[in-house]
């Protein structure tokens, strides 16, 4: 990996990578992306610069439980917008195991098909080892096929966990897929996702029992038990079967209409407003967690010992390590 950075502070390097990014070079945006997954200074330098070239494409993100068929949709939901003529770009969050150390092998196989056309990029990225900056260079590598000029961005991620929703709802659009078989929309509850979608996907609708689970999501819905709050989009549920290509050209209506819906009643901003929010928001707690683990370590430490003795408790220990009064909230 270390072969794809361009040299520490190397001015030119790094103007040469930007521009090599913005005309959609591929090898500067695997480069960029290194970079920003690298948490280095540098590349915060790069991104930093490349900020004001984002915010032209549509970001669509897609959860659901484990083998509920985001891959296998995102592929085929690719190859329709590239039929379209819109170019795309995709990020999927392999959950890797901590015992292999590797990513999902499948999801990659199946996503690599669509190499070798121009118009696609697609960049995987692992958990495994991005503790705590999982979110930040999401969000990054997101912004660097923005700034390349990708139209529509697909973002796959499993709904386990704060992080992986945090991430999803940085997207302009987001897919909730279930499948048929896995517990319904019980997972998706679960997964706290369910609350969050802006268009429902059944997927594997050559299975029996999808439209069970499509009449079970409709009827949550009705029940007014799911929706995005105030806005005036219904959310639909859609059913598709990316393996016998069934509900995908609907589904790429759904997600345009969608994006057109946020353009027509203003909603736009007030998502891109929200999204930023969450992003400087977590970035400030990765920069203090940084910050405190560089500097503070030592005192970090002697607090533990402290809090094992029962001479501080973990709150005011947190309050001292900042600096700040444990009474004031
Ligand atoms: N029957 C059926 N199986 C599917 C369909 N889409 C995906 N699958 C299968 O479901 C499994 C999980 O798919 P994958 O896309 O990796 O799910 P992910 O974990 O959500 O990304 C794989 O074995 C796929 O072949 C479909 O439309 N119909
Ligand atoms: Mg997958």
């Amino acid at each position: 990996m270390n072969d794809e950075m361009p040299p520490k502070d190397d001015g030119a390097a790094i103007e040469g990578l930007i521009a090599g990014v913005l005309s959609g070079h591929r090898k500067s945006i695997a480069r960029m992306m290194s970079l920003a997954e690298s948490l280095r200074p540098v590349a915060r330098d790069a991104l930093a610069r490349l900020h004001r070239h984002t915010g032209r494409a549509h970001i669509v993100g897609l959860t659901g439980v484990p083998g509920s068929g985001k891959s296998t949709m995102v592929r085929a939901l690719a190859q329709k917008l590239r039929q379209d003529g819109r170019t795309v770009g995709i990020v999927a969050i392999d959950p890797s195991s901590p015992f292999s150390g590797g990513a999902i092998l499948g999801d990659r196989i199946r996503m690599l098909e669509l190499t070798g056309d121009e118009g696609v990029f697609i960049r995987s990225m692992a958990t495994r080892g991005a503790l705590g900056g999982l979110a930040r260079s999401t969000h990054d590598v997101v912004d660097v096929l923005d700034a390349a000029g990708f139209d529509v961005i697909l973002l796959e991620t499993v709904g386990v966990g704060q992080d992986e929703v945090d991430i999803v709802q940085a997207a302009h659009t987001v897919v909730v897929v279930s499948a048929p078989g896995l517990g319904d929309e019980i997972q998706a509850i679960k997964a706290g996702v369910l609350e969050i979608a802006d268009i429902h996907v059944v997927s594997k609708a050559d299975k029996p029992d999808a439209s069970q689970t499509v009449a079970n999501l409709r009827a949550m819905l009705r029940l007014g038990a799911i929706g995005t709050g105030a806005s005036l989009w219904r959310v639909p549920v859609i059913l598709t079967s990316a393996q016998a290509r069934r509900g995908i050209d609907d589904l790429v209506l759904s997600i345009g209409a969608h994006f057109q819906h946020l353009h027509d009643e203003g909603e736009i901003a007030e998502r891109k407003r929200k999204i930023f929010h969450m992003r400087i928001l977590k970035a400030t707690e990765d920069l203090i967690r940084e910050r405190l683990l560089r500097q503070n370590r030592a005192a970090l430490e002697a607090l533990v010992e402290r809090t094992l003795a029962r001479d501080i408790d973990p709150n005011a220990a947190a309050a001292e390590l900042l600096g700040v009064s444990p009474f004031v909230r």
